[in-house]
């Protein structure tokens, strides 16, 4: 591959690989994986009822750490859990901002008390919640069916705050419990050990999704003998495929599926955090079952099981925690052209008259990192874009939008006022002994905006008033990149865990928020520009649970391989199930160079995801769609032109999204949800309820066989409208 850039993350297979920790190299994860079984006992005498639902106090009798638990049984059938320290020495993170609205909580009623357990009931009996003494567990109950079991496999795990201790930097071993190293970087730890953990087993359920973002397969892999799924967002150039490392996002947001119920489980925490997934096996007695295991850096356990029982009613009550789908103009649901390249606006004009001489239609170009004054984000390059204004009018003449991409970074340049105000507002982080903290990006040295202070939201949301951000216009949306955020010069190439955040917290609480707040500061920057009157199309590459309402993400730096084609389905699945609908893949691969054949079908797989641009790497040969032999010019307009008919369907399914908070794409098993045999399909799903899709993502195929669920169901194939049978063929031609 010919890279003229450094690459962060390394080359795919290269040195880039042990940037990354596996889990045996995270101190907290062999802490809770390795360490002793913990046996909690609840102390059902401490057992009172509030208007948050039930409370009572756990004990560990070897630790003799005191912890409480809340039960809270909240309108619309989500059950919230949660366990915090009795009496910390100081608070203890809990995630802000993502949840829209603190859930209502219903009566609880105190229906059976025994020595060893107590029965709890709300909404008129159908539900229950059953508190086992020792070992302490929590089962949720419908109509006398265990639905769930919280801590069944005794993993509850919860590190109680302590005092710092003096042996507690001098120690240079693994074990320390304040000092952890990997590679050339240490990470000291402020508040020591804060670890925790919990295992839900989850009765009846063979099929578990979601939890992205990972590069693999739909429905999630047992980790038995395999890593655990991770969420931390990170910046992994060229990711491997069909691997539970964490990359860009992370949306805590598990979901199980079985012919009568769809359940999901939110686990509200936004530090390093991984997930066990064991499905039953036979040995283990008829009735499947899944036993999740959660494990997280920091924080408290804060976790909600929504209840469903349909698809449709588990999406309504996630989407009331955490938000309803951002309804994107309709031009976002258009075609969007990008490169990383070093245009000017002369030759950027130059290709948007290209779509018309050639009648492909689009409706958004894009800008990358090039476009701006030595990578200080909100300014132009003088010489490539000397009126960008001018170039903004000429594209909004046709009715089409500019992007551009605005990193976190900001370049410490004293000279540059953009840095003196970030700088004399206290607006970025600062690093463990106080210092603002300074590491390494596309600026060279860089700070990093504490987009955590809500004050430095407001800040950066100003940044993009239109007095502000010199030579934009109301046309000009947004791309937000290396928000996990990126630092070269960082531990697996990210921020140190132990640098320090609005509020005093370590970066190590609220990693996985980075971007998601970032997000919100632009989104509302863009809103206010407008006065409120125009929605606002703001994409992000990191993401967090929340961000659907927010607007786009795609799946980052793909190669250009059939495998890279296929894996970009199951992972906009995954992340449409975990409510993000809004998402895509770069169309050809990022890099290296996509062969015709590859690229005429990632179009036509493409234009059945919702956020739809084709993107590049500037290593790559550039390739608007009339470089190429007629024929393949021919076959990507007439897939672009496809899009552009269904374009009210996709309007249709997006406001759906807004109301509902059903997600676009569907598994099938969301329109289908008692036909077993496709609950693990993914390269069949739905696009609404009307229109299946089953692209072709292989080489030198232009047959596919098609499974059509729903036996009452009439099928029309698409393209003719002729009525097909159960299972056939189709003949599709590149
Ligand atoms: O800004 C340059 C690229 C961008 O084109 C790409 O889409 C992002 O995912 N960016 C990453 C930084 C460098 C990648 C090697």
């Amino acid at each position: 591959m010919d890279v003229k850039q450094p690459i962060p993350g390394g080359v795919p297979g290269g040195d880039g690989k042990d940037k990354f920790m596996k889990s045996h190299q995270v101190a907290f994860y062999r802490r809770q994986t390795q360490g002793p079984k913990m046996q909690y006992q609840a102390l059902l005498d401490t057992l009172i009822l509030t208007e948050k639902g039930a409370r009572f106090e756990l004990l560990e009798p070897n630790k003799q750490s005191m912890l409480y638990v809340s039960v809270s049984p909240c309108k619309n059938n989500t059950v919230r859990i949660v366990i915090d320290e009795l009496k910390p020495i100081k608070p203890r993170y809990r995630v802000p901002d993502v949840l829209t609205q603190e859930p209502k909580c219903e009566m609880v009623r105190l229906e059976e008390r025994q020595a060893d357990s107590v029965t709890l009931s709300w909404t008129s009996g159908l539900y229950r919640c059953h508190v086992w003494r020792l070992p302490f567990r929590l089962e949720i109950q419908c109509d006398d069916q265990t639905v769930m079991t919280f801590n069944a496999q005794s993993k509850l795990w919860f590190e109680t705050l302590r005092e710092r201790s003096q042996e507690a930097e001098a120690d240079t071993s693994e074990d320390n419990l304040w000092r952890e190293t990997f590679r050339d970087f240490v990470d000291i730890k402020a508040n020591g050990p804060t670890s925790i953990g919990a295992d839900l087993r989850l009765h009846g359920f063979h099929d578990v999704f979601g939890i992205p973002e990972h590069s693999d397969s739909l429905r999630l892999a047992d980790t038995r003998d395999d890593e655990p799924y991770r969420l931390y967002n990170l910046d992994v150039f060229a990711y491997e495929i069909h691997s539970h490392l964490s990359i860009y996002g992370s949306v805590p947001l598990l979901v199980a599926h079985k012919q009568d119920r769809t359940l999901g489980v939110f686990w509200l925490n936004a530090s390093d955090s991984f997930v066990h997934v064991n499905y039953s096996q036979e040995e283990d007695g008829p009735l499947p079952h899944t036993d999740v295991h959660w494990l997280s850096e920091s924080g408290v356990i804060d976790c909600m099981v929504l209840l469903g029982p349909s698809p449709a009613q588990m999406y309504r009550q996630y989407a009331e925690l955490t938000g309803y789908q951002t309804l994107p103009p309709l031009f976002t649901l258009g075609y969007h052209h990008s490169r990383w390249d070093k245009d000017s606006q002369e030759e950027v004009a130059e290709v948007d008259a290209g779509f018309d001489r050639h009648h492909v239609p689009y409706d958004v170009m894009w800008l990358d990192i090039e476009h701006t004054d030595e990578k200080r984000f909100f300014t132009w390059d003088p010489k490539l874009f000397p009126d960008p204004a001018k170039l903004q009018c000429y594209l909004e003449k046709k009715n089409r939008k500019l992007v551009v991409i605005i990193d976190p970074t900001i370049m410490v340049d004293p000279d540059w006022s953009l840095y003196q105000e970030g700088r004399d507002g206290a607006h970025f982080i600062m690093d463990r002994e106080g210092q603002i903290y300074q590491g390494n990006c596309w600026p060279g040295n860089s700070h990093y905006p504490d987009f955590s202070n809500p004050q430095t939201r407001a800040w950066y949301a100003k940044c993009f008033a239109l007095d502000r951000y010199k030579g934009s216009t109301p046309s000009l949306h947004v791309w937000l990149d290396m928000n996990e955020p990126t630092v070269f010069s960082g531990p697996e190439l990210s921020l140190p865990k132990d640098t320090v955040q609005f509020g005093g917290w370590e970066h190590r609480e609220l990693h996985n928020l980075y971007g998601f707040h970032q997000h919100m500061a632009a989104v509302d920057g863009l809103m206010t520009r407008s006065g409120g009157s125009e929605r606002p199309f703001v994409l992000s590459r990191a993401f967090f649970a929340g961000t659907q309402r927010l607007g786009a993400v795609w799946t980052g730096d793909n190669l250009s391989t059939w495998e890279y084609l296929r894996i970009s389905i199951p992972m906009c699945l995954s992340m449409c199930v975990a409510g993000i609908s809004f998402c895509g893949a770069d169309i050809g691969g990022f890099i290296p160079e996509p062969s015709p054949e590859l690229l005429v079908r990632w179009y036509q797989a493409a234009c059945l995801q919702p956020f739809f641009r084709g993107h590049s790497s500037m290593n790559t040969k550039r390739r608007e769609p009339w470089l190429f032999e007629e024929e393949v010019t021919k076959a990507i307009r007439s897939v672009i032109q496809e899009r552009y008919r269904l374009l009210p369907y996709w309007y249709t399914l997006f406001y759906r999204a807004h109301t509902s908070g059903l997600p676009v794409l569907r598994p099938l098993w969301m329109e289908f949800p008692h036909e077993k045999i496709i609950f693990s399909m993914e390269h069949q799903y739905m696009l609404g309820e009307a229109l299946m899709a089953c692209p072709v993502t292989e080489s030198g195929v232009t047959e596919l066989e098609v499974l059509f669920p729903g036996a009452e169901q009439f099928w029309f194939w698409y393209f003719s409208f002729g009525m097909t049978s159960n299972r056939q063929t189709f003949t599709k031609e590149a």
